[in-house]
């Protein structure tokens, strides 16, 4: 099959779920063109079924904001025309899923049908697409769908609280590619050495350090953490929340033992050696970077909303606790890490649930949508 993939190519959660499925759709010999205005980061163009074209919008002085989505459309017009695509995936709603409607609508000018799956994400729901600016728009953009799929179940019942929805929405989880030995491979540059002294525990936290992700509060809860064990937190991510969490550090007097690495193409240097992963965010719609961490052997101590309980489990891969409520979360950490039994038994349990979403699970029911797609044209 060839499949025109949309979406953002930046770090962090949607970017990296549609460029990782197409990189494993591309291994089982379809063809993939990755349509967007930069290079995904985690995309290797090595592989010849891999193909990207990138979107340039001009920058012209008349207009105030630069018409991105009638660049993508008429670039989605162009690419599925010059390289006969069969199905286009548009991954996070705004404004993918409304660009990919109006190049569906030129397309049908020209006699040419592709059907057109849209994913929804979180945000392009929960916070962006529920704003009534644009929520008009968005309502009839996944309405327009040919197929919508959700990454949980708890952001397909957002989605049909808060949209007027006509479709059905199929859930299909994110997933991770599990390998057995990764987490123990000490061959790559980073040692733990590097991170932290023999006797801490590691704890990280990854994210775009929005506030929706409540930065304060994983700062709250390592300063309770290291009272009571000898422990590093690792910070990994870029955002509006970082220079405030630096400040608090500073005010809280542990900016020796928290380090901000930025954003990382090497999560899994840091993976490998954490002892604990946080994530109290207020919502999610899925919490990859937890499935992430969960996948090195690392367990979660996370808030209990949106999907977030359907990858951590309480008590087998980690706790949830009510968001904000981070007297439990320290505590709950405290009692992971204090034994070195019971955090291997985490660790081992985190790993346990990690392979439900392994990729070899998960691809077949994307594929299995795509060819249900075709046979409508
Ligand atoms: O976490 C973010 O804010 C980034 C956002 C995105 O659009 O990339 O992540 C969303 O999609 C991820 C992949 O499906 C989910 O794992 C995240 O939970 C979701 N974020 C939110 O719902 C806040």
């Amino acid at each position: 099959m060839k499949i025109a993939i949309v979406c953002y190519p930046t770090f962090g959660g949607s970017g990296v779920v549609a460029t990782e499925l197409g990189l494993e759709l591309a291994k089982k010999g379809h063809e993939i063109h990755f349509i967007t205005y930069k290079q995904p980061v985690r995309l290797s163009l090595l592989n010849p079924s891999i193909h990207f074209h990138e979107v340039n919008v001009p920058n012209y002085p008349l207009f105030h904001y630069q018409p991105y989505e009638l660049a993508l459309s008429s670039k989605l017009v162009d690419m599925a025309k010059l390289h006969q695509i069969d199905v286009l995936h548009v991954h996070y709603a705004i404004p993918h899923a409304y660009a990919g409607y109006m190049a569906k609508k030129m397309l049908e000018e020209d006699g040419i049908f592709i059907p057109m799956i849209t994913t929804l994400h979180g945000t392009d729901i929960t916070l962006v697409g529920n704003h009534p600016f644009y929520k008009t728009a968005v309502t009839f953009s996944i309405n327009q769908s040919d197929f919508v799929t959700s990454v949980s179940h708890s952001l397909k019942e957002d989605t049909y609280r808060l949209f007027d929805i006509k479709k059905d929405i199929h859930v299909i989880p994110n997933f991770i590619e599990i390998d057995e030995n990764k987490h123990s491979d000490t061959s790559q540059v980073c040692q733990r050495s590097v991170l932290a002294n023999s006797n801490e525990r590691i704890i990280t936290h990854i994210s775009n350090f929005r506030k929706v992700k409540r930065i304060p509060d994983v700062i709250q809860t390592f300063y309770r953490i290291q009272k009571e064990i000898p422990s590093k937190l690792m910070m990994v991510g870029e955002g509006p929340e970082k220079i405030h969490a630096e400040k608090l550090c500073d005010e809280l007097g542990i900016s020796d033992k928290v380090i901000f690495f930025g954003n990382s193409n090497d999560i899994e240097q840091i993976l490998k050696y954490s002892d604990l992963f946080l994530l109290p965010s207020e919502t999610e719609s899925f919490g990859l970077a937890a499935l992430e961490a969960m996948a090195f052997k690392v367990p979660v101590i996370s808030s209990n909303s949106g999907g977030i309980p359907e990858v951590n489990k309480e008590g087998v891969s980690g706790y949830l606790s009510n968001v904000g409520d981070i007297d439990e979360m320290s505590k709950n950490a405290i009692k992971i890490l204090k034994d070195d039994a019971v955090l291997h038994q985490f660790k081992e349990s985190a790993f346990q649930v990690a392979k439900k979403y392994d990729i070899s699970t998960i691809m077949p029911l994307y594929e299995d949508l795509y060819n249900q797609a075709i046979q409508l044209t």
